[in-house]
This record gives C-alpha cells, structure tokens and sequence, in this order.
C-alpha cells in the first residue's frame, strides 16, 4: 500500500473527523483496542463496554460503506495493548506513505502521539479536531490577557459567533441566562418518563461478555448496559430527550430526587463524548424547539448553556493549563478517598443514592456529581488526584479533558479559582432544598454537632473555618464566613470536634 494509515481513536467515532474527510481508494483506517486506554483507570464495565462496542460498530459502518478498516481487537494474540505499538504494526503491516490521525482529548496521549513520527519512522500529520465549537487554539486567544476566566462571559461569545438562541445582536428573550430559573425542587407528584428502550445486537452481546471475562474486578457491571452504541442509536435517545425531558429539563436541572437516576437529562454525553452527535447540531435542534413553541426558553437556554457554554470552557481551560492543572492543589486536601465511593456502603442517603445509581449506571447528573460526592470530597479534603481518578473510572462519559476541570476545578476548587470563582461548598440544608433525601436517612439534617448529625453540616462549617483566611478577600464567600465569625467559641468547636470525628472515622478505615 502507498496510501495513508488513518487512525481513529476511541473517542473519535465521527464520519467528517478530520482524519477520514479526504480519504481515497487505497488508504486504510486502524482501530485498536489495547490495554494502554482500557486500563490507565480501573473504567466502570458499562464505560468499557460502551467504548469497544461503538468502536466494533463505527468500523463496521466504514467496511459496510467500502472502507479498507483494520480493526484490532483486544483477544488478538499480537496485540501490543498501546496506540504506538498498534500503529507501529500497521504501518510494518500496510507500508503508507503517512499517518493521519486526529488530535487526542487528553495530554497523556497526545504527549506519546508527539513521538509517534520518530517511533515508528513515518510521517505523522496530526490534525486539529474540529467536532469542537471552540478550537483549542482559539480558546487560547480569547483568554489572552484576561486576569479571570469566565465561563459566562465565554458563553455570550459562542452564542454570539455561532449565532445560537440570538435576536439579531440580542439575546433571545433578552437574557443571557435563565441560571436563576433552573433551581426549582422536584415536587413528588410530578412523574418522570421513562427511559427510551435499549436493546443490544450480536456486537455488543460479544463485547458485553469480553468486557465481564477479562474485567471481572472493575467497578459496575455489563447487565443492564444501555447507552447507544450507534450514531442513529444516540439520534433516537436524543430525540426521545427533545420529546419527553426538554420542556422540563430547566425547571428540574438542579433537583433530585431518591432512586431517579435520569429526572430530565438527556443522558447524551456517553454518546457525544465518543463523537456519536453534533454539538452544534444539538443546539440547533433544541434552540428549534423554542421557536417552535416546544419548549420553554429557560430549558432551552439551560441547555444549550451546556454544551455551548460549559462543555466548550472546560475543554479550553483543560488545553491551556495542562500539564499544571493536574498536579493543582490549592486546598492542600490530602485525605485518602473513602472506600464507600467504590461501594455505596455509606449511612448517608445521599451519598449512597448517588454512588448506588454510579455503580449500577455509570451515570449520575450534574448536582449528584457536583453537590453530593464533589461536595463531599471538597468538605472532607480528600486528595484531588484520588478524585480525579474516581470521576475518571466510573462515569461512561469521562475523558480527562472535561472530568479534570469539572472534578479539580469546579467541585474541588483546587485549581484556586481558575474554573469558579468560589467553591461549591454546601451544607445539608442545600441538599435538602433540592433533594427527597434527608426524611429517609439515618442522620438529621437540622443537627450539626449531635451523635447523629447530618455530616455535611459539621464537615461544612469546618470547610469554612479551615479555610477562612484564604477566603477572607473572596466576596462570594463573605455570607458563609460571617456567619462562622459570629458563632459562639462553644458552637464553634462543637462542629470542629464532630468533623474531626467523623473525618478520623474515614480516615480509620471505617464508613459513616
Ligand atoms: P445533561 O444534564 O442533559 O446536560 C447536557 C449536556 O451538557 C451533557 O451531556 C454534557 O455534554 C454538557 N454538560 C453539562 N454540564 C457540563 C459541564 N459541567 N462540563 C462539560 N459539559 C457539560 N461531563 C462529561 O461529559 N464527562 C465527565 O467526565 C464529567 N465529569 C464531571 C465531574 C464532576 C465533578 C462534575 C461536577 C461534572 C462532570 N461532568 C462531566 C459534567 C456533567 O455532570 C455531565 O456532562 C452530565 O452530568 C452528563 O449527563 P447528561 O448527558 O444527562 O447531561
Ligand atoms: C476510553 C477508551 C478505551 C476504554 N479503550 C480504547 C481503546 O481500546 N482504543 C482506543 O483507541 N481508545 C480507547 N479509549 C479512548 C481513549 O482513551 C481516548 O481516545 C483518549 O483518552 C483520548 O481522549
Ligand atoms: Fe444527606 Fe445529610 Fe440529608 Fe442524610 S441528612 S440525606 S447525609 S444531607
């Protein structure tokens, strides 16, 4: 073969990638599963299972539409288990003139793509991934210069260049934001559809009993597995969100609700993050909704906010800081992450629904993610690297390039302000506006300092008091550290020793 070795990675599942859009007759397209990317986190079995089965499915719609697909599986005897060696053998294989090969989603992988050309003695063109609304590059630019990022300000300036939800130079509606609409409490009576149904094909059913052979010992498992593996499977999944969950997606954003897993998401980042959808698509198609009177403006712009917004900010703030970003600790929190993360085990009601439905789902929504375990973690000062590394491992949608900004900046506030201006610090009061948890569980949420007293409560004030000198300049965290400052010396170290107690119960090994 004289032609191009195309490589496409498992996270880059899209017909226009830029390494496939000027494929020719004799040119050949390498997918490979290996060990390397399976197993640099120990990946919840519904992740794995996910990702070899779109991969199994995306290389057969490129054979089926003609394409010369090489396709590596993880039984083959010869398998090297790394991207390098799986292209080095590719190439000895197929003998092109080049690799072509999209850029990765994350530093550690594109820090090796860097020495592919040299490894293996054939050029490399490593192009820039365009699936993005924001490149790279781009992101760079804007934040030149400015002393503070912030997502918002970033946000308008995608609205603005994409022209999305926009009324000629105005906002649609006349407001930027819907932020303060989207905090609503989950009524009980209000029912919640059901999930679209799932089905799994002979490819999956193989993957599925592959991913259960050789990961028995990794978190969750394959039974259940129910994410699209398909771009036409994620379009009917994305449908079924416009119809049934989008209307109500705003209101209920932030609320959850005991054993409800999905509420109102549209559960669309497994499939997005693999490059199964069109972020801007999705914007379109759910702006569409609004102006056609389908969904009310404060769901459409809080999702849209997302995914042009948040999605598109994490990723730019991910490029410009790494390799930094992830040794960033600005807390200097350095307790080891509790054994319930991986189980569940926890009194915690909370804790233990949002871990519980992770296990069996390899999903939970954004306030389960931020306001319960990030939360948690954050009060209880656990190591961000032990963090990062759960996110990474148990959510069906984690690459590193959007888990790290969201777990070390937003949740855990170690990067020192870089992703938000002030850390998503609750106590039980927040969880218990917002949540059906707290009338169920063991602890009562009103008490702080009892022997049965809601943990996030003492963890929190001893959050603020630990903290107080570094936020004493902070504004957004004048209310909270008022309030520490005005409590009785008695008040004070009776949360101080609760928190001790519970924190050295964790730290002992034990649950609480
Ligand atoms: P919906 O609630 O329906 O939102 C729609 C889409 O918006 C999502 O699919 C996603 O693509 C995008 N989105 C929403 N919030 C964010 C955000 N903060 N950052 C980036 N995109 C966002 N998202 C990931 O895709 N991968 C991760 O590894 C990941 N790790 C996270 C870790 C922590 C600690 C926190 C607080 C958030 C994390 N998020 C991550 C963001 C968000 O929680 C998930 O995108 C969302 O819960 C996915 O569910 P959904 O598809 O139902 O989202
Ligand atoms: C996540 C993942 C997994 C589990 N397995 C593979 C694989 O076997 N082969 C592959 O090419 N990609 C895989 N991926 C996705 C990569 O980890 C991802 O491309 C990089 O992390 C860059 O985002
Ligand atoms: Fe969670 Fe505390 Fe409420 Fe229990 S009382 S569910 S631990 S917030």
């Amino acid at each position: 073969m004289a032609g191009i070795l195309r490589v496409v990675l498992g996270d880059q599942l899209s017909p226009g990638l830029a390494s496939l859009r000027d494929i020719a007759p004799g040119d050949t397209v390498l997918l490979a599963e290996v060990m390397a990317e399976c197993s640099y986190v120990p990946h919840h079995a519904k992740k794995l299972v996910l990702v070899l089965s779109a991969m199994r499915h995306f290389a057969a719609m490129l054979a089926g539409g003609g394409t010369s697909v090489d396709y590596v599986r993880l039984d083959d005897p010869d398998n090297t288990h790394s991207l390098r060696g799986e292209v080095a053998r590719a190439v000895a294989r197929h003998g092109p003139a080049a690799v072509v090969v999209v850029e990765p989603g994350e530093w550690r992988v594109m820090q090796d793509m860097n020495g592919w050309e040299q490894a293996i003695g054939c050029p490399v063109d490593i192009r820039r991934d365009d699936r993005f609304l924001c490149d790279i590059r781009g992101f760079r630019d804007w934040a030149a210069g400015k002393r503070t990022l912030r997502m918002e300000f970033f946000y308008r300036e995608m609205r603005r260049l994409h022209r999305v939800l926009m009324q000629g130079d105005e906002p649609a509606g006349g407001r930027w934001n819907f932020d303060p609409e989207n905090r609503k409490r989950l009524p009980a009576h209000i029912a919640l559809p059901p999930r679209p149904p799932a089905s799994h094909d002979a490819i999956t059913r193989e993957v599925m009993a592959l991913v259960a052979d050789r990961f028995p010992r990794n978190i969750g498992s394959v039974e259940g597995f129910a994410f699209p593996v398909t771009a036409d499977e994620a379009e009917a999944a994305f449908e079924d969100f416009l119809r049934y969950r989008l209307p109500y997606f705003g209101d209920w954003q932030d609320a959850m609700r005991g054993g409800a897993p999905f509420l109102f998401h549209s559960v669309i980042a497994p499939a997005l993050n693999l490059g199964l959808l069109d972020p801007l698509d999705l914007c379109r198609r759910v702006e569409s909704e609004w102006w056609e009177g389908r969904a009310p403006l404060n769901a459409v712009e809080g999702f849209v906010r997302q995914i042009l917004g948040w999605r598109e900010f994490v990723r730019g703030i991910y490029w410009l800081h790494m390799p930094e970003y992830a040794g960033l600790n600005a807390l200097g929190a350095a307790r080891k992450l509790p054994a319930f993360y991986w189980s569940g085990e926890t009194k915690m009601r909370c804790m233990a629904d949002a871990i519980g439905q992770t296990i069996a789902h390899a999903y939970a929504h954004h306030i389960q993610r931020l306001m319960l375990t990030g939360n948690f973690a954050l009060l209880a000062g656990i190591d961000p690297a032990e963090v990062d590394e759960w996110y990474l491992a148990v959510y069906a949608d984690a690459y590193e390039w959007v888990e790290m900004p969201n777990t070390r900046g937003m949740a855990l506030f170690a990067d020192g302000g870089i992703v938000g201006s002030k850390p998503y610090a609750a106590s039980g009061a927040y969880i218990n506006r917002m949540s059906d948890h707290c009338a169920g569980c063991a602890y009562d949420v009103k008490d702080a300092t009892g022997p049965n007293a809601c943990p996030f409560n003492a963890l929190y004030w001893d959050f603020i008091g630990r903290h107080a000198e570094r936020f004493a300049d902070n504004p957004r965290m004048a209310m909270p550290l008022r309030g520490w400052a005005a409590m009785p010396a008695a008040k004070r170290a009776a949360l101080r020793a609760r928190a001790a107690g519970l924190l050295a119960t964790l730290e002992a090994g034990g649950t609480i």
